[in-house]
């Protein structure tokens, strides 16, 4: 590996290209070992740039040049240099030129599936961040804006469908070889990132949408034959995230054409190419009997997400790869949004927290913590992060928060009226929903620079006599990897005050208009707002709707945390007290030890008595209800804890409460269990998904009683499920326990699973994710399974990221061989994918909040991986997970 690889790549270097390419043309002729792309660019010396050396440097890799030729004239051995990972031409013209330049690659031996790869037989490409440089040699970077004309010609019978970015032109026939073409024209100016091609054998299905101002588009969908019956789901979602831009935002698509392609060997979930997006066929299959509730839900989300990016990242894209965000954070704020606007309402906001809490703030508070937008990196895959992505979206809900829904859309307005066909920076953003609202946001741009999650104090004090209820905030951002000292930072903070009956009381700060929706801006590291005219007494609710993605500690007592987990009309902070309530309790037991680590009934009960009551209220939505019974999980715990932790402990904890609850109300739990059972067929709408999850949640309390009669109402929950969402909550809960009933589920499921690639992958999951003690050993035993391979990311996933992320007990043994299977497996996948390898080795983030023994064991492991050969990818992701101390 070369040494230059792993120097750190800076925000402030960062220098405008000194050529432009304004037109591109490809010619690819698809072949499995050598596809010959024929490239002509047309360049021109950056206006912007006062004219220096005439050096043209363009990025190549992995790539076979054949020829060169500029301006027409073939250009000889001298004229041109070629290093590892450039190809550069000493002096070029001062004046526009062309280049054209022919390269092979190898599509068969594309293991790392960035570039053009095949997956069965398909061929197809990846090219963000840094893919296109794999396919041909090219100035590869976001702000280099072309318009595309690819020519693509293969093997008619291998690959009778051919496609790529913008609107077919011309097709034909290449006569007498056997060959084919086609010829596609993307009219949208576009970096190097969004480029795609496909060829391949595959199935469409198709559809057609018509715009606001009347245009029809073609929707098409590509898929294995075969599939076809599992399409409609994503159709679906992507007809209604057409409808929802245009009326929430006031965006329309603007291509004749719109295509998905589903392939079964990809890295990551989707890419929003122009025009033709390429997704993991994870996330576009679905049939009721091989997709679960979960699966429909991130499909549709993933398809409304690559679809949102056609205006957020590709109309306007980013500058350079620190601005990762700008695109990635606004567009999952906008498929959450469309998520909560259409399907979800309340219920979004709790999993979107859930998720962020669960993801990005371990990140956060870990060795890998980074700012919303990074200011160096050593490999731009690895910050596919949650940090830049969820906590990115928080940002811009902020945004939203302190301007208003009407102010953030005209902010956005004039942010794609300014820059559309621009490629800019989150300045550029930030200063257009600060024009279009005439606010001064220059310290909300702390929110992108400064890593680490804010700490939020807040308690509250009445006066009895003055009737003035105080609210003392203060804030901490704690110090991460090369910051130490942070600025407070703009906190909208959402409050509300209830009433003994829990009315809503007024909020009056300095004069008589009460508080506009209760939104606090918190500005300085400590701060008193002080409510006047409060009658008597109130309970305060606080970071309503979890306005900011910090974390908050209260004043509150148990009996004021049992009152809001009753009685608060903000939804989010009614399910956040049950949760915090529950938290409390688990994280005592935790720590104790011996008879302290018990949950005292007493408690247990009490919290039952409320999420039952909650649980059971027919008034709520059936979604919002089974939220209240799904206990924190021991990620949630850990985190809470924040040092010391010892996974057993925390295994034990959950477990215990879970029976307890389960006892204290059995009976309830058995009578929701019953009124939810199925009517009819299966319906994907939230209602009918409310009601399965629901059922699932009662379920898994009922099951953790430990009682026989439980456990058959599981095995029965199996066998009579007429879909794939209860029969993988039933596997889900049986495959924890030691029992016949575990091992006829699993039999059961892999006999009539087998041989379809994404189901099985949920066998896989499933057993990797179980809690049993010996977890290391079964991971370990289906890494021999017939159908297990390392050639398939997905199965990689299923089975080796699933025992690393989630499977604490297991992953975290206390004899470290969790962390000896993850590494092992990590150095094998890092020789042909390290994308894929450093994405699972970033499982470690949090080894520094264990117990120390285990740490140690972690530490020795790490150290192991850093001694080893290891791609830049890994290189950066272990070294950094070792450094911060
Ligand atoms: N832009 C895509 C995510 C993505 C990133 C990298 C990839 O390959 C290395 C693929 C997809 C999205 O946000 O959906
Ligand atoms: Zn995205």
């Amino acid at each position: 590996m070369h040494q230059s690889g792993r120097k750190p790549k800076l925000l402030t270097d960062y220098a405008p290209p000194a050529y432009l390419i304004d037109e591109v043309e490809l010619d690819v002729a698809l072949d499995p070992k050598a596809a010959r792309v024929a490239s002509k660019l047309k360049l021109r010396p950056n206006p912007d740039l006062v004219a220096g050396a005439r050096r043209l440097a363009l990025d190549g890799e992995g790539l076979s040049l054949q020829s060169v030729a500029l301006d027409g004239i073939r250009l000889s051995r001298e004229d041109y240099a070629l290093k590892e990972g450039s190809l550069s031409i000493a002096s070029v013209p001062a004046k526009p030129f062309t280049l054209e330049i022919v390269t092979l690659c190898d599509p068969e031996a594309n293991t790392a599936l960035s570039g053009l790869y095949r997956s069965n037989g398909t061929y197809c490409t990846q090219c963000e961040p840094e893919g296109f440089r794999r396919i041909t040699y090219f100035i590869d970077r976001p702000d280099v804006l072309a318009v595309f004309t690819v020519r693509i010609e293969a093997d008619r019978v291998g690959a009778p469908v051919l496609l790529s970015n913008g609107n077919l032109i011309a097709q034909g026939e290449i006569e007498g070889t056997g060959r084919h073409f086609a010829v596609w024209h993307d009219p949208f100016p576009k970096p190097s990132y969004l480029f795609a091609l496909v060829g391949g054998d595959l199935a469409c299905v198709s559809d057609s949408f018509t715009t606001a101002s009347g245009r029809k588009v073609a929707l098409n969908i590509y898929v294995e034959h075969g599939k076809e019956d599992r399409c409609a789901w994503a159709m679906d979602s992507l007809k209604r995230a057409m409808r929802w831009d245009e009326e929430r935002f006031g965006r329309e698509y603007d291509l004749d054409m719109f295509n998905i392609v589903a392939v079964s060997d990809f890295n990551m979930g989707a890419m929003e190419n122009k025009g033709l997006n390429i997704f993991n066929d994870k996330l576009v299959l679905a049939r009721p009997d091989t997709a679960s509730d979960a699966d429909y839900a991130s499909i549709e989300s993933v398809i409304a997400h690559e679809y949102f990016h056609n205006w957020t990242g590709n109309r306007v894209t980013c500058r350079d790869w620190f601005q990762l965000c700008l695109k990635e954070g606004l567009t999952v704020f906008r498929d959450e949004e469309f998520t909560a606007d259409t399907r979800l309402g309340p219920v979004q906001r709790v999993v979107d927290v859930r998720l962020l809490k669960t993801h990005q703030f371990p990140e956060d508070a870990g060795p890998l913590a980074h700012p919303v937008r990074p200011a160096s990196y050593i490999e731009i895959n690895n910050f596919y992060t949650s940090t830049v992505y969820e906590k990115g979206a928080e940002l811009c809900r902020m945004l939203q928060t302190l301007l208003g829904r009407d102010g953030f859309r005209k902010g956005l307005d004039l942010y794609f009226e300014r820059h559309d066909g621009q490629a800019v920076t989150v300045e550029d953003f930030v200063a257009a929903m600060a024009h279009a609202s005439g606010r001064d946001l220059s310290q909300f741009m702390l929110w992108y620079t400064q890593a680490g999650t804010p700490e939020l104090a807040c308690s509250l004090d009445y006066d009895v006599h003055a009737k003035t209820a105080r609210l003392a905030v203060s804030q901490v951002v704690p110090p991460t990897p090369g910051q130490t000292k942070k600025e407070p930072m703009l906190i909208p903070l959402k409050v509300g005050l209830i009433g003994a009956n829990g009315d809503e009381l007024p909020l009056k700060l300095d004069d008589d208009t009460p508080l506009a929706g209760g939104l606090l801006e918190v500005t300085q590291r400590e701060q008193v707002f002080e409510f006047r005219d409060v009658p008597s007494p109130p309970t305060p609710s606080l970071l309503r709707g979890f306005s900011a993605p910090v974390r908050l500690t209260t004043s509150l007592d148990p009996g004021q945390i049992e009152f809001l987990m009753l009685h608060d009309s903000d939804p989010f902070n009614r399910w956040q007290a049950a949760q915090t309530y529950a938290l409390t309790l688990l994280t005592a037991a935790a720590r104790g030890k011996g008879d302290r680590a018990r949950v005292t009934d007493k408690a247990a009960a009490r919290l039952g008595q409320s999420l039952g009551a909650t649980a059971s209220d027919a008034a709520l939505l059936p979604a919002y209800r089974a939220e209240f019974l799904k206990l924190p999980s021991e990620s949630d715990i850990a985190r809470e804890l924040g040092r010391s932790v010892d996974t057993d402990a925390v295994h034990t904890a959950r477990e215990t409460l879970r029976a307890a609850i389960g006892n204290a109300i059995r009976e309830e739990l058995a009578g929701l269990y019953e009124r939810a059972a199925p009517s009819g067929p299966y319906s994907s709408d939230p209602e009918s998904a409310g009601r399965r999850a629901l059922r699932s949640a009662a379920l898994d309390l009922l099951v953790g009683t430990g009682e026989p009669a439980e456990l058959a109402r599981a095995e029965r929950h199996y066998r009579e499920a007429a879909n794939m969402t209860d029969a993988i909550a039933a596997l889900a809960i049986l495959s924890h326990l030691e029992s016949p009933a575990r091992d006829r589920a699993l039999d059961d499921f892999y006999a009539r699973w087998q041989e379809e690639p994404l189901v099985l992958d949920k066998w896989f999951a499933v057993q990797a994710r179980a809690a049993r003690p010996d977890s290391v050993e079964t991971v370990q035993t289906l890494l021999s399974h017939p159908k297990f391979s390392l050639k398939n990311p997905n199965r990689i996933r299923a089975l080796i990221g699933s025992f690393a992320q989630a499977n604490p007990t297991g992953f975290n043994r206390a004899d470290g061989g969790g962390y000896r299977l993850l590494a092992d497996q990590a150095l094998e996948i890092d020789r042909f994918n390290p994308h894929l390898a450093a994405r699972l080795l970033g499982a470690f983030e949090s080894w520094r909040i264990l117990e120390p023994h285990r740490q140690a064991r972690a530490k020795a492991v790490l150290e192991d991986l850093a001694a080893r050969t290891l791609s830049t990818d890994s290189y950066e992701i272990v070294t950094k997970t070792l450094a911060a101390g």
